[in-house]
């Protein structure tokens, strides 16, 4: 028999890579996608099935973590053993905004998910896992984070994930279901959302390389960062459903490095040294040097990054790095991608969309270029 996975936020970067890997496993992949007014399903387009055809192995359902008869009438009809709840307003700064919906969708959600599988009696069949985060640190603690370092969150998002954590810790210890928090420091991706740092970086350089914007403007670059990539934490997502007993885990490469230099790392990719100038609000980068010729819309002296305030947010979280040694030990998962590494595929991801919308421009079909 086929394991049945079901995965809520399949569209997003996670989401994505985990039904790969789990279609690779062998598995029947359900996924949760919101209705939308225009597709949605970018990440997951490679591997959609006709759903006209017989024996299809990935199936998407429409849904919301708002709606708990929704989530009810999926989980009765896929029954599945392993449900990754991975679906979330996931943006910090936008949780500063919306922060009401935030908490429904981020810790409301959860507990509708466990709830029905409860009140379905699939609590002794379903394997649960919940994507817990480092931002539950916050302003932190001690210094690296690791399982039992005490949380103090400084965001609605991080406020949401925390209830949505301790619910799946009290739905474990009260009704004996196989549930598990990831707590994710990190990760990225060619298929990271265009406005978490990174992937801003990697894609509003690579686009001022080849003449489509003019300059990228940055909150706070002196963030620190434990940043892996999101192929080597989904695999660890699955790993932590097969093990005897339900438990929690850390997954981060243990290493932090700052905005600023995830900055100078992704120009050096396209051939440009940077220079860092002046203090605060105040700061930019400037070209310095240009190697190669993936930067033709450039010269010595170009101002290519700036400060903008409205990057800043409420309360920052300044410094994250995690201690992955109980999942080293006890799983023994490692990281195989490092964080230079993964930036380098990121960057060369970014530069060929770019050039290739810089290939029409030059021919005249000119395409519009999301910036936040
Ligand atoms: P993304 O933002 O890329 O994906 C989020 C997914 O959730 C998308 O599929 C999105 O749908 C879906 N979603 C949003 N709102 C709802 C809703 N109301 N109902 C159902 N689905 C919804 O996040 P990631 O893939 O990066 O992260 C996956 C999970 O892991 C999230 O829960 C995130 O908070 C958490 N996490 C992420 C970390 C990281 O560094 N990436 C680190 C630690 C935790 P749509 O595509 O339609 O927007
Ligand atoms: P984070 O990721 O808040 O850690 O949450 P993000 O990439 O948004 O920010 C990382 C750090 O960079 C600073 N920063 C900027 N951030 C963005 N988005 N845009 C900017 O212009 C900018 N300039 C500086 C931020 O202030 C911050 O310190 C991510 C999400 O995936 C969460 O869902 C997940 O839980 C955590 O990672 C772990």
């Amino acid at each position: 028999m086929k394991k049945k996975a079901l995965i809520t936020g399949v569209t997003g970067q996670d989401g994505s890579y985990l039904a790969e890997f789990l279609l690779e496993k062998g598995y029947e992949v359900h996924g949760i996608k919101r209705r939308a007014s225009s597709f949605n399903t970018q990440r997951v387009d490679h591997i959609y099935q006709d759903p006209h055809i017989d024996n299809k192995n990935f199936i998407l359902h429409y849904g919301d973590l708002t709606d708990s008869s929704n989530l009810t009438r999926i989980l009765q009809e896929v029954q599945p053993d392993e449900v990754y709840n991975l679906g979330a307003q996931s943006h910090v700064a936008v949780s500063f905004e919306s922060p009401e919906y935030t908490a429904d969708v981020d810790a409301m959600g959860t507990l509708r998910l466990l709830e029905a599988i409860r009140l379905l009696g699939l609590e002794k069949k379903t394997r649960f896992y919940q994507a817990s985060t480092s931002e539950l640190y916050g302003l932190v603690q001690e210094i690296p984070q690791k399982e039992t370092t005490p949380f103090y969150p400084r965001s609605p998002y991080a406020v949401a994930k925390m209830y949505a954590y301790w619910i799946t810790v009290n739905y474990r210890e009260s009704y004996g279901m196989y549930a598990c928090n990831g707590i994710l420091f990190n990760h990225e991706s060619p298929r990271r959302g265009e406005t978490f740092v990174t992937r801003k970086i990697t894609r509003g350089l690579s686009n001022i390389a080849q003449g489509l914007e003019s300059c990228l403007y940055m909150g706070n670059m002196d963030a620190l960062r434990d940043w892996g990539h999101a192929k080597d934490y989904v695999r660890m997502q699955w790993m932590m459903l097969q093990q005897e007993q339900p438990d929690d885990f850390v997954i981060a490469t243990g290493v932090q490095y700052s905005v600023r230099e995830f900055i100078r790392w992704s120009a050096k990719e396209l051939g440009v040294t940077l220079r860092f100038e002046g203090q605060d609000i105040e700061e930019v980068a400037i070209v310095e040097k240009i190697d190669g010729d993936n930067a033709p819309a450039l010269k010595v002296g170009d101002i290519v990054v700036k400060v903008d305030p409205r990057y800043f947010r409420p309360a920052e979280v300044e410094t994250l790095l995690g201690d992955p040694t109980k999942a080293k030990n006890v799983l023994g998962w490692v990281p195989e991608i490092t964080t230079q590494e993964m930036c380098a595929e990121m960057v060369a991801a970014d530069l060929k969309s770019a050039k290739r919308h810089a290939l029409l421009k030059a021919h005249g079909y000119e395409l519009p270029v999301s910036v936040e």
